[in-house]
């Protein structure tokens, strides 16, 4: 660890006392059981965390009301002042924070970086949005009255995220509920738990700076009876979730159960189509990276390459010598392109993944396996591999979060190959590689993808902030980040003025009295 400059890092960060039981920086309300981080870089236990107990739970929430009660009075342009701040924070941090996440969750640490860049690009996106939180103005049927509607802060919003993104997709939700006037109560996945204290560290010192309560930011660490303390709480009116389809059922039915409100970013099984007119150079880029990228970790990794049969031999070829290419090692070592997986229980799945699809009727063409020997001692280093399949078999059905690519072939038009990209339960991103209009036209229309992110030209992974972020189908139906993805994380209210001396009503009713 000290090689890779860790310790540095952490310590900018404001994580102090490494592998002893109470480093924690701003997390002051825990007190539960510790949680070790593990670095799947090198194995190293890199702190312990404590958890969040119920009784901590309470003293949370607690703070946040208090907090709510005066930062929703705040207008909100000065609460994207504060924002913009936060983004300053991140741009002289996004180098340590950027090797945390590297090396707490494995990704590269170009990876780590773009990370931290996301987050500056959504408070930057926040800052201009603190001015536009626009709601529309109507024609009132009625005369001398005035109609408009106008969006007003939730209140306290649960976040709970996932380990692949650890810090990223706190502040997609968080940038944003920030500006609309709202506090957020945050848990980052167990398996990441530094990640989220160095980002609450973070928040913590520009709140206080600005003499501004702390509970406009909390953090709960634990596991999904952790998670549950937020779900069943008619006090937390938004819960958004990102994780497995799995989770994302139980969070949508507890939420529902109280009629709060759920935004869910749950898996994906994106798919890249060829078309016997894509560039195939792009096309290789765009797979191998949106396969391998954050070793297949991405809800938005390529799973599936669907190619046109006159191109399927080369496209083939292509690939499998790109992957001779492909570097595996330490993340924070730039000249690797693959990490780590983010545990020995991802190991695992990918080894079964593997088995299956051989079991289904599978070929393996490019031979994964697990690594071992120097520089691999933390056990969780995988080969990316390709297996050419069928899309009905179950495990190309499944999402399965590891660097597994499922190769198959399309006859005919472009409309066979967008039922096979359609044809899964999830819907999150696609993307069709073509120079051909009409098959860019059909992939783009109402009968084209039915995902929540449809790219051409460009692989399925690497969305930009600008855009509204989520998917359809058991992917779950939220949408984060961009466009007007703000919406979800206020109140909407329709307002009626009448400015006469008289009470007509609506719909032209008469009552007389
Ligand atoms: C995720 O994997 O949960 O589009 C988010 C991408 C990134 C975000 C992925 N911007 O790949």
């Amino acid at each position: 660890a000290e090689a890779t400059g860790i310790q540095s890092a952490l310590e900018k960060l404001g994580i102090l006392e490494i592998n002893e039981g109470s480093s924690t920086g701003s997390e002051n309300f825990s007190s539960g059981e510790l949680i070790s981080s593990y670095s799947p870089v090198d194995g190293a236990l890199i702190a312990k965390v404590k958890s969040t107990t119920k009784e901590d739970y309470e003293k949370v929430v607690q703070t946040a009301s208090e907090a709510f009660q005066s930062w929703r009075k705040k207008p909100a342009p000065l609460r994207g002042e504060i924002v913009r701040q936060i983004a300053e924070r991140l741009r002289e941090l996004k180098e340590p924070l950027g090797k945390l996440v590297s090396y707490e969750m494995g990704k590269s640490y170009q990876e780590g970086l773009g990370e931290v860049q996301e987050m500056i690009d959504i408070c930057d996106f926040a800052v201009g949005l603190s001015r536009q939180l626009h709601g529309l103005t109507m024609h009132s049927e009625r005369p001398g009255h005035r109609m408009y509607e106008q969006y007003h802060p939730l209140g306290i919003v649960g976040v709970i995220s996932a380990f692949n993104f650890p810090v990223a997709v706190w502040s997609w939700n968080t940038a944003l509920a920030w500006v609309c006037g709202d506090v957020c109560v945050w848990k980052p996945s167990e398996k990441t738990p530094l990640c989220g204290i160095a980002c609450q560290n973070i928040v913590a010192e520009v709140f206080k700076e600005n003499g501004l309560p702390e509970g406009i930011s909390c953090l709960i660490n634990g596991d999904y009876k952790v998670g549950e303390f937020m779900t069943h709480d008619k006090r937390i009116p938004l819960v958004s979730a990102t994780g497995s389809i799995r989770m994302g059922k139980i969070v949508a039915q507890a939420v529902a159960a109280r009629l709060g409100k759920s935004l869910l970013e749950l898996g994906g099984n994106n798919a890249i189509i060829v078309t016997p007119d894509a560039d195939i150079k792009m096309t290789v880029i765009g797979a191998v990276f949106g396969a391998v990228g954050t070793a297949g970790q991405r809800c938005t990794s390529t799973r599936r390459l669907i190619v046109h049969d006159s191109v399927y031999d080369k496209v083939k070829q292509a690939v499998v010598d790109a992957y001779k290419q492909l570097r595996i090692g330490n993340p924070l070592d730039e000249n690797n392109h693959v990490g780590p997986l983010i545990d020995k229980d991802a190991v695992s799945k990918y080894q079964a993944a593997l088995e299956k699809v051989e079991k289904e009727g599978g070929k393996i063409i490019v031979e994964g396996g697990v690594l071992s020997g120097e520089g691999y001692e933390s056990g969780c280093y995988v080969k990316p591999a390709i297996a050419e399949a069928k899309n009905d078999f179950e495990i190309v059905q499944e999402e399965t979060f590891a660097p597994i690519l499922y190769l198959m072939k399309y006859s005919g038009n472009v409309e066979n190959a967008i039922a096979m990209q359609n044809g899964v339960v999830q819907g999150l991103s696609s993307a069709i590689m073509t120079n051909n209009l009409r098959e860019a036209e059909a992939f783009l229309s109402v009968a084209g993808s039915d995902c929540g992110i449809a790219n051409v030209n460009i692989g399925t992974s690497g969305a930009e902030i600008g855009g509204a972020f989520g998917g359809e189908k058991e992917t779950g139906g939220g949408r984060e980040s961009g466009s007007d993805a703000w919406k979800i994380y206020m109140r909407r209210q329709t307002n009626t003025i009448n400015y006469t001396t008289e009470l007509p009503l609506a719909q032209g009713i008469k009552f007389e009295l």
